[in-house]
Parts: C-alpha cells; structure tokens; sequence
C-alpha cells in the first residue's frame, strides 16, 4: 500500500524514525545505533512506499513479506512498524526491557508485522528464498524483500542461499545489503575483507544495483525499478553511514552496539551527555524541517502524540 509520499514527506519520516531509534535506545541503555540510524531511508521507502502491507490486516495473504536478516538492527524495525501503525508508538520505551515484546533480537509473532526470528546472522536470506519459492510455485505475485549486513556476508550458510536463489532464478527475491564498511569489532575490510560486492552478485548470476542507501530520491527510484526485476534474483547494494544524523556516530564501528549515552568500553557520566546530543540534534531537525507534519499526516502514525509527550521528559 502506498502513500504517495513526496522525497521531501518521506525525508522528514526518516528523521522521526531516527529520533524514535535514539530514544528507544537511550531508554533502554542498551542495543544497537549505528546500523538502525543508518537504514532509517531505506526502511522508510519500504515501509511507506513501496511493500504491499497493510498494519490492519498484518497476515493479509497478498502481503509482500520483509524478512531482516541482521536482526541486531531491529531497532529501525520496531521504530518503523511503530510508526506505520502496526503497534503503539510509546512501546517504543519497552525496547529490551523484560518481558516487552520488543527485544534486543526479533521475535517472529511477537508483534505484527514480524515475519521470522533472528539474530543468529547468516539465515535470513535462506528464509526469504524459502519463502520467495513458494510463492514462485504457486504463481503468486508477492514479493519478498530481505535485509542482510555486509559483515554478516563473513557467515558461509548466506553464500548456499545465494547459490539457492540464483538456481531458481528468484525474481521474486530482492535483497538488500546494509553496505556499510563496520561490523561489531572494525571495518569491514579489516574484519574480513568483502571485496566488491557488486561483482561477487554477479559473479553468483543475479542482477544487482548499487546505491547511496541515504539518498531518498536514489532509493524510491531503485525500488520502483526492482518491481519490474525478471530472471534472477536482485541484490541492491545500499551504501549506506553508520550511525547516520549523529555526528559523533557516523562511520565509527564502535557505536555497532552501543547506545547514545556512552560507549560500552568508555562509560563515565561525561559520555552519558552524549545521549542528551544525540536526541537533540535529531529533536533540531524537527524544528526547523517538520513544519506542520504531524497534523497533516496523522493517519500514518496514529498516536504520535503520546510517544512525544514521553520521549521529551528528560
Ligand atoms: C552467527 C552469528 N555470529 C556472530 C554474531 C554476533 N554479531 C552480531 S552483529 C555482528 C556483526 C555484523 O556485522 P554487520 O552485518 O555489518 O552489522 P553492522 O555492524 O553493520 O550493524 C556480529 C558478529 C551473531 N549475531 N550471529
Ligand atoms: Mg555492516
């Protein structure tokens, strides 16, 4: 289902998603930033442009299914679903919290909108290619969009799922890397180096494309083509920065899994003054950029207003 957003509507989306990662997560004093803030474009395109979904009707039958591979990055996830309605905006504030149904990790059914568990790096693609054949079989026109990071490609088990996919030239099947050079203890290419990408893709026989994952304008305009995808299956590389709209997270590994408040290494009560930065540069934009958003596009986050009156006390 599509909103028909302008770049500019979905922009500003992306921003509020941002801030509603930052603030989960300085609630939580735990989890992950850098990769949630840096696929808050590409979630929003998804979620408000381009998968067929509808939050009133999560298991519709004709739904297009979003599997995320990398679940450590579920932070954009739940922030995302949360704002497209699928679930209250102020359980944002339970993140990681005991028995809160959003978790550090996924959990496939524990709020709608969820379709696979994860964590454990590696699977995703082979579930999203499981599910992308059936559909294939039964001459089903949903789509399947699955979201993998680069450093997760170091998992050998990706590889079988993209030797699988190309060999039943799933057209239906388009993937997204998270590209953007860090994982949990470096660069990527210090880690374990992925060389290009765009050439292995092809190399395994699918069609690839590769973009800046934070240009909203380039981003609509990929998924608009991949809809028209035949043959094989699609890799989109979205370059993407880390840590993006935090300017003192943005490509630094070490903010992989730490919350705005204070690296996990370095804590001490001068880094916690880091959360306060964080969440005002993304409240700043808000004033300046957002003008009259919230009024206009209620219909898209219903209870906007309860999350605000509680993410502002501080
Ligand atoms: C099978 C498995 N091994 C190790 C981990 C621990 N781990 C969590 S995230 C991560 C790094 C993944 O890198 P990337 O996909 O690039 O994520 P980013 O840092 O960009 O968010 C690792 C090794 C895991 N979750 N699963
Ligand atoms: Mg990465």
């Amino acid at each position: 289902m599509s909103h028909n957003l302008t770049i500019k509507e979905l922009q500003i989306q992306a921003d509020i998603i941002r801030e509603d990662i930052i603030t989960s997560l300085a609630v939580a004093k735990s989890g992950h930033s850098a990769g949630p803030l840096g696929m808050a474009d590409i979630f929003t395109a998804l979620y408000f442009q381009t998968l067929n979904i509808n939050p009133k009707n999560p298991d519709d039958p004709t739904r297009d299914f979003f599997i995320l591979s990398n679940g450590h990055i579920c932070p954009v996830l739940y922030a995302t679903l949360a704002n497209r309605g699928f679930f209250p905006k102020k359980e944002l504030l339970t993140l990681r919290k005991l028995n809160s149904r959003l978790q550090g990790h996924p959990h496939r059914t524990s709020i709608p909108g969820i379709e696979t568990t994860s964590g454990p790096l590696g699977s995703g693609l082979s579930q999203a290619s499981g599910i992308a054949l059936a559909h294939q079989r039964d001459n089903k026109p949903n789509k399947v969009y699955c979201v993998v990071g680069d450093g997760e490609q170091n998992e050998g088990n990706h590889w079988e799922a993209v030797m699988f996919a190309a060999k039943y030239k799933l057209s239906n099947l388009i993937a997204i890397t998270d590209r953007n050079y860090i994982q949990i203890d470096g660069p990527t290419e210090q880690v374990m180096p992925l060389g290009d990408l765009e050439k292995k893709y092809q190399a395994f026989n699918w069609n690839t494309i590769t973009i800046d994952g934070n240009n909203m304008q380039q981003i609509i305009a990929t998924f608009n083509q991949a809809k028209q995808n035949k043959d094989k299956p699609l890799m989109i590389i979205a370059k993407t920065i880390p840590g993006k709209g935090v300017s003192f997270m943005e490509n630094d590994y070490r903010w992989h899994g730490s919350p705005p408040g204070g690296l996990k290494t370095e804590r001490s009560p001068e880094k916690d003054k880091q959360q306060s930065i964080a969440i005002a540069e993304l409240h700043a934009k808000e004033i300046s950029e957002r003008g009259n958003w919230y009024k206009t596009h209620n219909h898209l986050h219903p209870i906007h207003n309860a999350k605000k009156s509680s993410s502002k006390k501080k």
